[in-house]
Protein backbone atom coordinates (compact mmCIF):
# COMPACT_ATOMS: atom_id res chain seq x y z
CA UNK A 1 0.00 0.00 0.00
CA UNK A 2 1.38 3.65 -0.46
CA UNK A 3 0.31 7.27 -0.69
CA UNK A 4 0.67 9.28 -2.84
CA UNK A 5 0.91 12.52 -1.00
CA UNK A 6 1.22 16.45 -1.05
CA UNK A 7 3.00 17.58 2.52
CA UNK A 8 1.17 20.94 2.31
CA UNK A 9 -1.44 20.59 0.53
CA UNK A 10 -4.95 20.27 2.94
CA UNK A 11 -6.72 17.25 1.52
CA UNK A 12 -3.62 14.74 1.93
CA UNK A 13 -3.36 16.21 5.17
CA UNK A 14 -7.13 14.48 6.44
CA UNK A 15 -5.56 11.17 5.16
CA UNK A 16 -2.44 11.88 6.84
CA UNK A 17 -3.55 13.28 10.26
CA UNK A 18 -5.82 9.89 10.23
CA UNK A 19 -3.04 7.45 9.56
CA UNK A 20 -1.06 8.57 11.97
CA UNK A 21 -4.05 8.88 14.75
CA UNK A 22 -4.45 4.91 13.44
CA UNK A 23 -0.56 4.05 14.31
CA UNK A 24 -0.03 3.51 10.56
CA UNK A 25 2.92 3.47 8.37
CA UNK A 26 2.10 3.66 4.97
CA UNK A 27 4.93 4.73 2.53
CA UNK A 28 4.41 7.93 0.91
CA UNK A 29 4.58 9.43 -2.65
CA UNK A 30 5.37 13.10 -2.70
CA UNK A 31 4.02 14.74 -5.24
CA UNK A 32 4.34 18.52 -5.67
CA UNK A 33 1.28 20.39 -6.38
CA UNK A 34 2.18 23.84 -6.28
CA UNK A 35 4.77 22.96 -8.62
CA UNK A 36 2.08 22.09 -11.24
CA UNK A 37 3.56 17.56 -11.03
CA UNK A 38 -0.03 16.76 -10.32
CA UNK A 39 -0.56 17.52 -13.54
CA UNK A 40 2.02 15.92 -15.57
CA UNK A 41 1.54 12.50 -17.26
CA UNK A 42 3.35 10.87 -14.65
CA UNK A 43 0.76 11.61 -11.83
CA UNK A 44 -2.49 12.00 -14.07
CA UNK A 45 -1.82 8.30 -14.93
CA UNK A 46 -2.33 7.53 -11.41
CA UNK A 47 -4.90 9.63 -10.88
CA UNK A 48 -6.31 11.77 -14.18
CA UNK A 49 -8.30 14.09 -12.33
CA UNK A 50 -5.03 14.90 -10.76
CA UNK A 51 -5.91 15.06 -6.90
CA UNK A 52 -4.73 14.14 -4.16
CA UNK A 53 -4.35 12.22 -2.02
CA UNK A 54 -4.94 9.03 -3.77
CA UNK A 55 -4.31 5.31 -1.92
CA UNK A 56 -2.96 2.68 -3.82
CA UNK A 57 -3.37 -0.98 -2.93
CA UNK A 58 -0.77 -3.46 -3.53
CA UNK A 59 -3.06 -4.98 -6.47
CA UNK A 60 -3.01 -1.61 -8.28
CA UNK A 61 -6.41 -0.92 -6.88
CA UNK A 62 -6.94 3.28 -6.06
CA UNK A 63 -8.93 5.16 -4.20
CA UNK A 64 -8.90 9.03 -4.69
CA UNK A 65 -10.83 10.88 -2.14
CA UNK A 66 -9.84 11.08 1.20
CA UNK A 67 -13.20 10.09 3.18
CA UNK A 68 -12.64 6.72 0.73
CA UNK A 69 -9.39 6.66 2.21
CA UNK A 70 -10.43 7.20 5.72
CA UNK A 71 -12.81 4.87 5.32
CA UNK A 72 -10.68 2.20 3.70
CA UNK A 73 -8.74 2.41 6.96
CA UNK A 74 -11.05 2.65 9.33
CA UNK A 75 -12.83 -1.13 8.14
CA UNK A 76 -9.17 -2.29 8.27
CA UNK A 77 -8.06 -1.04 11.59
CA UNK A 78 -11.01 0.00 13.56
CA UNK A 79 -9.33 0.80 16.86
CA UNK A 80 -8.94 3.52 17.73
CA UNK A 81 -12.05 4.46 16.34
CA UNK A 82 -12.41 7.75 13.84
CA UNK A 83 -15.39 6.96 12.38
CA UNK A 84 -18.34 6.19 15.13
CA UNK A 85 -18.74 2.48 16.60
CA UNK A 86 -22.73 2.61 16.24
CA UNK A 87 -24.91 3.05 13.44
CA UNK A 88 -26.01 6.14 15.36
CA UNK A 89 -22.84 7.61 15.60
CA UNK A 90 -21.30 6.30 12.68
CA UNK A 91 -24.60 8.96 11.28
CA UNK A 92 -24.24 11.80 13.30
CA UNK A 93 -20.09 12.18 12.35
CA UNK A 94 -20.85 11.55 8.56
CA UNK A 95 -22.95 14.29 9.11
CA UNK A 96 -20.93 16.63 10.99
CA UNK A 97 -18.15 15.53 9.01
CA UNK A 98 -19.56 16.47 5.51
CA UNK A 99 -20.27 20.18 7.35
CA UNK A 100 -16.75 20.82 8.03
CA UNK A 101 -15.89 20.32 4.74
CA UNK A 102 -17.92 21.45 2.54
CA UNK A 103 -18.04 24.40 4.68
CA UNK A 104 -14.71 24.80 6.04
CA UNK A 105 -12.40 22.68 3.07
CA UNK A 106 -14.65 23.09 -0.25
CA UNK A 107 -15.03 27.10 1.07
CA UNK A 108 -11.72 27.78 1.76
CA UNK A 109 -10.32 26.28 -1.94
CA UNK A 110 -12.90 28.50 -3.71
CA UNK A 111 -11.58 31.58 -1.87
CA UNK A 112 -7.81 30.18 -2.40
CA UNK A 113 -7.94 28.78 -6.12
CA UNK A 114 -9.76 32.24 -7.27
CA UNK A 115 -7.84 35.03 -5.56
CA UNK A 116 -6.42 37.46 -8.13
CA UNK A 117 -2.91 37.85 -6.68
CA UNK A 118 -2.43 33.80 -6.06
CA UNK A 119 0.64 33.58 -8.20
CA UNK A 120 1.01 29.77 -7.74
CA UNK A 121 -2.63 29.23 -8.62
CA UNK A 122 -3.08 31.47 -11.35
CA UNK A 123 -4.96 29.99 -14.18
CA UNK A 124 -6.18 26.88 -11.49
CA UNK A 125 -9.68 27.44 -10.34
CA UNK A 126 -11.03 24.35 -10.81
CA UNK A 127 -8.50 21.30 -9.85
CA UNK A 128 -7.18 19.86 -12.59
CA UNK A 129 -8.46 21.57 -15.32
CA UNK A 130 -6.70 24.93 -16.50
CA UNK A 131 -9.28 27.91 -16.12
CA UNK A 132 -9.35 31.65 -15.01
CA UNK A 133 -10.26 32.74 -11.88
CA UNK A 134 -14.11 33.36 -10.66
CA UNK A 135 -13.79 36.24 -8.40
CA UNK A 136 -17.32 35.79 -7.38
CA UNK A 137 -16.05 32.64 -5.52
CA UNK A 138 -13.85 34.61 -2.97
CA UNK A 139 -16.69 36.25 -2.49
CA UNK A 140 -19.10 33.18 -1.61
CA UNK A 141 -16.30 31.25 -0.28
CA UNK A 142 -15.48 34.04 2.26
CA UNK A 143 -19.29 34.67 3.19
CA UNK A 144 -19.54 30.58 4.02
CA UNK A 145 -16.56 30.78 5.94
CA UNK A 146 -18.19 33.15 8.33
CA UNK A 147 -21.11 30.32 8.28
CA UNK A 148 -18.35 27.54 9.38
CA UNK A 149 -16.26 29.61 12.40
CA UNK A 150 -20.17 30.81 13.56
CA UNK A 151 -21.05 27.02 13.91
CA UNK A 152 -17.87 25.93 15.01
CA UNK A 153 -18.15 27.83 17.84
CA UNK A 154 -21.98 26.85 18.33
CA UNK A 155 -20.80 23.25 17.99
CA UNK A 156 -18.07 23.59 20.71
CA UNK A 157 -19.90 25.65 23.26
CA UNK A 158 -21.09 22.92 25.61
CA UNK A 159 -17.06 22.47 26.51
CA UNK A 160 -16.38 19.36 25.30
CA UNK A 161 -13.15 18.63 24.05
CA UNK A 162 -13.87 18.16 20.68
CA UNK A 163 -16.42 18.20 17.91
CA UNK A 164 -18.66 15.09 19.29
CA UNK A 165 -17.83 15.70 22.56
CA UNK A 166 -15.48 13.76 24.44
CA UNK A 167 -13.95 11.51 21.59
CA UNK A 168 -11.39 12.79 19.35
CA UNK A 169 -13.19 12.10 15.30
CA UNK A 170 -12.79 12.30 11.75
CA UNK A 171 -14.70 15.77 12.35
CA UNK A 172 -11.75 17.40 14.09
CA UNK A 173 -9.21 16.20 11.52
CA UNK A 174 -11.32 17.58 8.63
CA UNK A 175 -12.06 20.79 10.63
CA UNK A 176 -8.77 21.44 11.89
CA UNK A 177 -7.63 20.87 8.17
CA UNK A 178 -9.87 23.70 7.24
CA UNK A 179 -9.14 26.00 9.82
CA UNK A 180 -5.55 25.58 8.59
CA UNK A 181 -6.04 25.57 5.41
CA UNK A 182 -8.18 29.13 6.01
CA UNK A 183 -5.01 30.29 7.20
CA UNK A 184 -3.62 30.74 3.44
CA UNK A 185 -5.93 33.05 2.59
CA UNK A 186 -5.73 35.12 5.53
CA UNK A 187 -8.78 33.92 7.31
CA UNK A 188 -8.89 33.01 11.00
CA UNK A 189 -10.88 31.50 14.34
CA UNK A 190 -12.20 34.60 14.70
CA UNK A 191 -10.86 36.24 18.29
CA UNK A 192 -13.77 35.93 20.42
CA UNK A 193 -14.50 32.58 19.65
CA UNK A 194 -13.13 31.26 22.87
CA UNK A 195 -14.51 27.56 22.82
CA UNK A 196 -13.26 27.12 18.95
CA UNK A 197 -10.07 28.56 20.32
CA UNK A 198 -9.25 26.26 23.27
CA UNK A 199 -10.11 23.41 20.38
CA UNK A 200 -8.00 24.30 17.89
CA UNK A 201 -4.88 24.63 20.56
CA UNK A 202 -5.94 21.00 21.65
CA UNK A 203 -6.68 19.30 18.22
CA UNK A 204 -2.87 20.68 17.07
CA UNK A 205 -0.80 19.57 19.84
CA UNK A 206 -1.85 16.15 18.58
CA UNK A 207 1.44 14.27 17.70
CA UNK A 208 -0.94 13.64 13.79
CA UNK A 209 -1.32 17.52 13.52
CA UNK A 210 1.96 17.52 12.80
CA UNK A 211 2.01 14.24 10.51
N1 LIG B 1 -12.56 15.58 -2.78
C1 LIG B 1 -11.13 15.35 -2.79
C2 LIG B 1 -10.47 16.69 -3.00
C3 LIG B 1 -9.00 16.53 -3.30
C4 LIG B 1 -8.34 17.87 -3.61
O1 LIG B 1 -9.00 18.87 -3.95
N2 LIG B 1 -7.01 17.86 -3.50
C5 LIG B 1 -6.24 19.04 -3.78
C6 LIG B 1 -5.19 19.22 -2.69
S1 LIG B 1 -5.92 19.72 -1.19
C7 LIG B 1 -5.49 18.84 -5.09
O2 LIG B 1 -5.04 17.75 -5.36
N3 LIG B 1 -5.33 19.88 -5.91
C8 LIG B 1 -4.57 19.82 -7.08
C9 LIG B 1 -4.84 20.94 -8.02
O3 LIG B 1 -5.71 21.74 -7.75
O4 LIG B 1 -4.15 21.03 -9.05
C10 LIG B 1 -10.71 14.70 -1.47
O5 LIG B 1 -11.41 14.93 -0.47
O6 LIG B 1 -9.73 13.96 -1.42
Amino acid sequence: MKLYDCAVAPNPRRARMFIAEKGLDIPRVEIDILGGENLKDSFLAINPRGLLPVLELEDGTRFDEAMAICRYLEELHPEPPLLGTTPVERAQIECMQRKMEFEGMIATSEVFRNKLDNDSFAYRSLPGVPSPAIPGLVERGTKTLERFFHWLEKYLEDGNPFIMGDRFTMVDITAVCAVDFAKWVDITIPKGNRNSLRWYDEVSARPSASA
